[in-house]
Formats: structure tokens, C-alpha cells, sequence
């Protein structure tokens, strides 16, 4: 069962350049168990952080006005099935659902980051079989504040993202609000730049974002 949840925020935020078109993007919030999925999505929806997560699967809807643009996105909470190895576990239903990807593993738990670089590698396996679609993908290493107890280090996190042309921020959802602002930005911006590179011929931010590609994204907070 999938829980749909309504939410209406009014936060500031960085300028986003382009067309004034309406944003509308599907974001699907893929990785292990326990990594803080539930986390990122409710500290971007509420700001808070509660420390406990109920275990349902949720796609929140928010609206959200930015500069004076209309947002409007869903966020889908995923739950990552037990006992499932090879392809990333994720359904032929959520990659057709979503036009973005954030995938979220814990910098101290090892078996998280592998289960990241399947779905990476599953995500792009079945994108690059449809002409024209494009998946935007953000790698978040979060629990940034347990660094004494990390076990990938940001190099392989680094690594990982610029191998598949992807995004790749390490945060705590714990201690900031501002680190997870920043994912979801980033990912808002790549789905937004997609879909204008789909409508038209490449202009300038498509050659910026081919650019990218080459050299690649890393931020942190
Ligand atoms: N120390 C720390 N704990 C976190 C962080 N993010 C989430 N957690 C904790 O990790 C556990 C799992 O988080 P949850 O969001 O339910 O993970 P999910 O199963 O991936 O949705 C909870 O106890 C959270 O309080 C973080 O950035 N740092
Ligand atoms: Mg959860």
C-alpha cells in the first residue's frame, strides 16, 4: 500500500533560471533500509527532523513557489524490499512513475552503498532502452555526522556519481536542513533541464550541463 500525503510550503529559495514554465517532476527516493530515506523527505517537506519513521511506503504531493514560478512535485518514499539482490530492486512501475531519482545510502554501512551503485546501474540499463528518456539521478551519502564510524569513503562516493553521470552531495538529514535543500534543488534543476533539452535543440545550459557531464558534479555541505 502506497499512503498519498498532501503538503503546501511556502520556503525561500535559490533563484532557478530558465523558462518560466511550471515545474512538475516525479521523484523517486531509492536505497537500503535505514539509510534515512525517510529522513531527507520529511526534513525537506517539514524542516524538522523527528528521528523515527514509520515504515509505509508514502508519495508526498507538495506545491512550492520559487521566484515566482510554480512548483509542483511528488516524492515517493520508497521501502526497499527484503531478499532482493539483483536488479536493484526496483519495480518496472517506479522507474516509468518517476523523472527523477535521489538514491540515498549511509556512509557507515557499506552494504547500502553497493545496493546504490545496482540501482544506478539498473536506472540507466532501462532508460538508455527508451529513445529520448532521460533520468536525473542525485547519490546522497547521508549520517554525515557519524564520520567516525564511516565506511565509504567520499571518493568512492565521488567516483561512483561522475562513472554514471550523476549527481552526489554527502549530508547529514540530522543535523541540516540546508544539505537536503540542496539535493532536492539539484535534482529539481536536472529534471527541469531534461525536460527542456527533450522540448528543444541544446542551448546554453544544455551545452553547461554536457560540460558537467565530462567534468563532473560533487558537492558537500
Ligand atoms: N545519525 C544520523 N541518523 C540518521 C540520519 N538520517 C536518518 N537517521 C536515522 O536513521 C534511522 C533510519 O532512518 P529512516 O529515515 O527511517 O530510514 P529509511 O529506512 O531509509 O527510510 C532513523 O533512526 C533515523 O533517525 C542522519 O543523517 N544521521
Ligand atoms: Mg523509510
Amino acid at each position: 500500500m502506497v499512503v498519498q500525503v498532501k503538503y503546501n510550503s511556502n520556503k525561500s529559495s535559490r533563484t532557478m533560471e530558465g523558462s518560466n514554465q511550471k515545474v512538475e517532476a516525479n521523484i523517486l527516493l531509492l536505497g537500503a533500509e535505514n539509510v534515512g530515506k525517510s529522513a531527507l523527505a520529511v526534513r525537506f517537506l517539514t524542516r524538522r527532523f523527528i528521528g523515527e519513521y514509520s515504515d509505509i511506503e508514502s508519495i508526498y504531493s507538495s506545491s512550492d513557489r520559487i521566484d515566482g514560478r510554480e512548483m509542483s512535485f511528488n516524492i515517493w518514499d520508497s521501502l526497499h524490499p527484503q531478499n532482493c539482490e539483483m536488479d536493484g530492486c526496483i519495480s518496472d512501475k517506479q522507474l516509468q512513475w518517476a523523472n527523477g531519482f535521489i538514491l540515498v545510502y549511509s556512509i557507515c554501512d557499506r552494504a547500502s552503498f553497493n545496493v546504490v551503485r545496482r540501482q544506478v546501474q539498473r536506472i540507466r540499463q532501462c532508460k538508455s532502452k527508451h529513445a529520448g528518456a532521460t533520468a536525473p539521478i542525485v547519490i546522497v551519502g547521508n549520517k554525515r555526522d557519524l564520520k567516525h564510524r564511516r565506511t565509504v569513503s567520499s571518493e568512492e562516493g565521488t567516483l561512483l556519481a561522475l562513472s554514471s553521470d550523476c549527481g552526489f552531495f554527502e549530508i547529514s538529514a540530522a543535523e541540516t536542513y540546508h544539505g537536503v535543500l540542496l539535493v532536492f534543488h539539484e535534482l529539481l534543476d536536472l529534471i527541469r533541464e531534461a525536460k527542456a533539452l527533450r522540448k528543444g535543440p541544446a542551448g546554453f545550459r544544455g551545452i553547461v550541463r554536457s560540460m558537467s557531464a565530462v567534468f563532473g558534479r560533487r558537492r558537500t555541505e
